[in-house]
C-alpha cells in the first residue's frame, strides 16, 4: 500500500482498490502512487529473477522468456490514459454491484515494454484468432478457483500500441500494478491490461473464462444486445479544479480537467455553469500520445454570488459526446455521463 495517503482515495481495502484524486486529472501524468488501482485478488508474489513468461498455443515453437531477455528486446514507449469500465459506477441508480467507484479510477502513465507483436512473431503463431492473457493471481469466485485471464482479438494484439510492459514513467513497475511484466492495451478498458502476466496463449477459439464471459459484458443495456463485451473507452472529461464543494470569490478562475475517448481524438470540451443552459468552449492540449487524455482549461468569470454546478462535455472525432445523464446497465460498466461539481462563489 502507498505511504501517502493522500496520493490515493481507498475504495477497498483486501483486495486493496484505490482511485486516484480527482485534483490530480489535470496532469500529463499520474505518478505511480496516485495512479489508480483496480485488482480483483491480492497482488501475487512475483520473483523478478525467477521469472518466465511463456507464449504457446497455436504456434510454431512454444518459447520462455526471462524478464531480462524481454528488457534486451527494442523497447517501445506510449502516453495512455487508462480508466476502469466501472469508472463512475456509483452515480447509476439502482447502483449495481461491484467495487463503488466515483470518477478516479482512470490514470496516465509513460509505459515502457515491447511491443507485443514482436514478442508473438519469436513464437510464430500460425492461424489463430485470438490471443489469451493469463496472470499469476487468482482466487475464490462463487465457490470455484479462478484465474485473471483476458483474451484479445488476434488484429488488437498485433497493433503497434499494444506493449508489453516493465516500466511506469520511466521507473520500474510497481507490484500493485503488475510487475514485472503486464499487457498494456491503449483506448481498452483498464481490464484488457492484463497484470502480473505469465502466459500468452495463440486459440483458434473464443475465449470463455469468467473475466471474459461472465463479467465485462454489457448486460440490459438499452440498444445493447446483451453479452455485448466491454472494449473500447467511451468519451469522457473530468474536472479536476476547482473541487466539489469549493468556495471561490467572485473573481476569474480556471476550471480545468481532463478528456479522452478509446474511439477517436478529443475534438471538443464544452463547460456550463447554468445546468446546461450555455455550453462554453474549453481550450485544449495536444495530447502526449493519440492515446493519452487531452487536458482541458476554461476561464470562468462568476457575476454574481450563489452556488453553481459546473458541467464538463467531452465529444470524440468519431462525433460520440457524453450523455447529460448516466445510462444503466447490470454490471455499472462504460457509465461516461458528464461530470458535475458543485461550487459556492461568496
Ligand atoms: N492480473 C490482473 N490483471 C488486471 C486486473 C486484475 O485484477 N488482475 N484488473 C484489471 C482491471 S479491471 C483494471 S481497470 C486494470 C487496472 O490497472 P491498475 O491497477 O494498474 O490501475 O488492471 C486490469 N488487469
Ligand atoms: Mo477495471
Amino acid at each position: 500500500m502507498p505511504d501517502d495517503p493522500a496520493a490515493l482515495v481507498p475504495v477497498h481495502q483486501r483486495p486493496f482498490n484505490a482511485e486516484t484524486p480527482l485534483r490530480l486529472l489535470d496532469r500529463a501524468l499520474t505518478t505511480s502512487e496516485s495512479y489508480f488501482v483496480r485488482s480483483h485478488f491480492d497482488v501475487p508474489m512475483m520473483d523478478p529473477g525467477n521469472y518466465a513468461l511463456t507464449i504457446d498455443g497455436i504456434v510454431a515453437r512454444t518459447i520462455r522468456l526471462s524478464l531480462a531477455e524481454i528488457k534486451a528486446m527494442p523497447n517501445e514507449s506510449v502516453t495512455v490514459t487508462m480508466e476502469c469500465a466501472g469508472n463512475g459506477r456509483t452515480s447509476l441508480n439502482p447502483r449495481p454491484t461491484g467495487v463503488a467507484w466515483g470518477l478516479g479510477a482512470a490514470s496516465t502513465a509513460r509505459y515502457t515494454g515491447v511491443r507485443l507483436k514482436h514478442v508473438l512473431d519469436l513464437a510464430e503463431p500460425g492461424r489463430a484468432l485470438e490471443v489469451v492473457f493469463t496472470a499469476a493471481d487468482g482466487g475464490d469466485v462463487d465457490g470455484q478457483h479462478v484465474v485473471y485471464a483476458r483474451s484479445l482479438p488476434l488484429a488488437i494484439a498485433r497493433l503497434p500500441d499494444t506493449l508489453l510492459a516493465w516500466s511506469m514513467n520511466d521507473e520500474p513497475l510497481a507490484p500493485a500494478h503488475g510487475a514485472p511484466l503486464r499487457l498494456v492495451v491503449p483506448g481498452w478498458y483498464g481490464m484488457a491490461s492484463v497484470k502480473w502476466l505469465t502466459r500468452i496463449t495463440l486459440s483458434g477459439q473464443p475465449f470463455t473464462g469468467h473475466y471474459q464471459h461472465n463479467d465485462y459484458v454489457y448486460l440490459r443495456q438499452d440498444g445493447i444486445a446483451d453479452g455485448t463485451p466491454v472494449t473500447l473507452m467511451r468519451v469522457r472529461s473530468v474536472i479536476a479544479s476547482p473541487i466539489d464543494g469549493a468556495t471561490m470569490s467572485m473573481a476569474p478562475v480556471v476550471v480545468s480537467g481532463s478528456a479522452w475517448s478509446g474511439e477517436a481524438p478529443i475534438t471538443r470540451v464544452e463547460l456550463s455553469h447554468d445546468d446546461g443552459r450555455t455550453w462554453h468552449q474549453a481550450t485544449l492540449n495536444p495530447p502526449a500520445s493519440e492515446r493519452a487524455a487531452t487536458l482541458w482549461k476554461w476561464t470562468w468569470t462568476p457575476h454574481v454570488t450563489g452556488s453553481f454546478t459546473l458541467i464538463a462535455r467531452a465529444t470524440d472525432g468519431a462525433g460520440r459526446t457524453q450523455p447529460l445523464e448516466p445510462v444503466w446497465n447490470l454490471r455499472g460498466y462504460g457509465n461516461n455521463s458528464v461530470h458535475r461539481v458543485r461550487v459556492n462563489v461568496a
